[in-house]
């Protein structure tokens, strides 16, 4: 009887030992690599991951040719595989991709959020020509449903949710539809006629610095903002703006306006630096890690990978890609390819020259 008793706590002991060391090998597994606890990204298709797949629009990729190089296949990334912030995802020790703000669900949102939408811009009315899209005003709303889910999971202690909130970092990149479904579509955006390049960089700039000034109040006081990319030089644009005329005056002309916005950008993450102390902004220069990458140098960069639609630039379903995907910089006639996307990412975790990233790289802006 005795031993029967020893016997059964033994047994107990034991199963309590397994039980125990089994949660903690699961809490380890949880980003124990992890550099911060969670990741919210705000911005378009250059890092939407299914957020449009429901929507009535035109500006979706969750068919093939698209995630050809992606675990999973198609999922709503405009890209053969990884884009620019699932790379910066990796580079943060996140064990899985953040999800989507339409299909995240439970407690997965603690480790953060992706709100970007295809077509999206800073402007409400930017993109509606495509369909239906989420605005950045849209995704900061949507970002307090996730807050007030986060302060319901944590307890309701406001502190330790703001707390929590102030370690995570918070990815912005947006603007390109504020130029290439607003600005230079004249036809159906009348902001060319309002504004010149150089007032609408600055009313831009002003909205997006009162957009991050909200997403401040929710928590936010890690900011990687990223500047446009040279956006007039994509296939599209540059078929669009002909060979037979001027072909390289009209690239330029929009890459100017762009150029515009960047400059502003970082005076603003400056001056926004300044007035929030408690926060930090960096700048991420699209423009120069683009401009002075020799891999990026190497690429076919005249035309798509995908066999793309002449209309929407967006790969045609089903349709066929270039033999080798990591030789094209673009794989449709918009958006970048995952080589492209990782030689971005990188860069802006790891800064290779003072001018990529300012003040300092994501990768410091985790530590800070
Ligand atoms: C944009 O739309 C949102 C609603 O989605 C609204 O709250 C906001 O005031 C609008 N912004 C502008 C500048 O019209
Ligand atoms: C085309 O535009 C560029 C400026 O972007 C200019 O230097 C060049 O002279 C122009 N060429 C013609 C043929 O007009
Ligand atoms: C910083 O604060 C000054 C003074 O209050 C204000 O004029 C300026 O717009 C602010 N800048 C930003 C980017 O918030
Ligand atoms: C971006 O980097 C390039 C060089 O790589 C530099 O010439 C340019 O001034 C930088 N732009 C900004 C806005 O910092
Ligand atoms: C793309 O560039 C290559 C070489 O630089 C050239 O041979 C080809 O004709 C260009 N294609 C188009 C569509 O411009
Ligand atoms: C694809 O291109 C890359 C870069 O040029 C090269 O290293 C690789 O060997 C090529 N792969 C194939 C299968 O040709
Ligand atoms: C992060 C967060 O939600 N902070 C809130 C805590 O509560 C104060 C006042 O109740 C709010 O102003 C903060 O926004």
């Amino acid at each position: 009887m005795a031993s029967q008793i020893n016997k059964t706590m033994l047994w107990m002991l034991l199963v309590f030992l397994l039980l125990s060391n089994m949660q903690q090998r699961c809490f380890a597994a949880k980003g124990k690599h992890q550099k911060v606890p969670c990741f919210f990204i705000f911005g378009d298709s250059l890092s939407d991951d299914g957020n449009n797949n429901n929507l009535v629009t035109l500006a979706k990729a969750n068919y093939p040719p698209y995630g050809i190089d992606f675990p999973k296949g198609p999922t709503g990334r405009f890209t053969n595989g990884r884009n620019i912030v699932d790379f910066i995802a990796e580079f943060l020790g996140f064990d899985n991709y953040i999800p989507p703000f339409a299909t995240a669900r439970g407690r997965k949102i603690l480790k953060g959020v992706n709100y970007a939408s295809g077509a999206a811009g800073i402007r409400n009315e930017t993109g509606q020509t495509q369909g239906d899209r989420i605005s950045m005003d849209r995704q900061l709303k949507n970002h307090q449903i996730t807050v007030s889910k986060i302060k319901q999971m944590l307890g309701n202690h406001n502190k330790s949710t703001a707390e929590y909130l102030s370690k995570c970092i918070y990815v912005v990149a947006i603007g390109s539809n504020d130029y290439l479904n607003n600005y230079f579509l004249p036809q159906y955006y009348p902001t060319s006629t309002i504004y010149t390049p150089q007032q609408y960089a600055v009313v831009l700039n002003d909205q997006l610095s009162q957009q991050l000034m909200s997403l401040y109040k929710y928590g936010a006081r890690k900011f990687a903002i990223f500047g446009l990319a040279a956006i007039g030089s994509i296939p599209i644009i540059r078929s669009s703006c002909g060979s037979g005329t001027n072909g390289s005056a009209c690239v330029d002309n929009i890459n100017n306006a762009v150029e515009l916005f960047n400059a502003g950008l970082k005076s603003h993450v400056a001056a926004l630096n300044r007035n929030l102390t408690r926060a930090s902004f960096i700048f991420i220069n699209s423009t120069g890690i683009g401009s002075t990458s020799p891999l990026l140098a190497s690429l076919v960069s005249n035309v798509s990978c995908c066999e793309a639609s002449s209309t929407t630039g967006l790969c045609v379903p089903l349709g066929s890609t270039c033999s080798n995907r990591s030789q094209y910089a673009f794989y449709d006639s918009i958006h970048p390819t995952q080589i492209v996307a990782s030689v971005y990412a990188g860069r802006a975790y790891k800064a290779e020259s003072p001018c990529d990233a300012y003040p300092f790289d994501i990768g410091h802006l985790a530590h800070h």
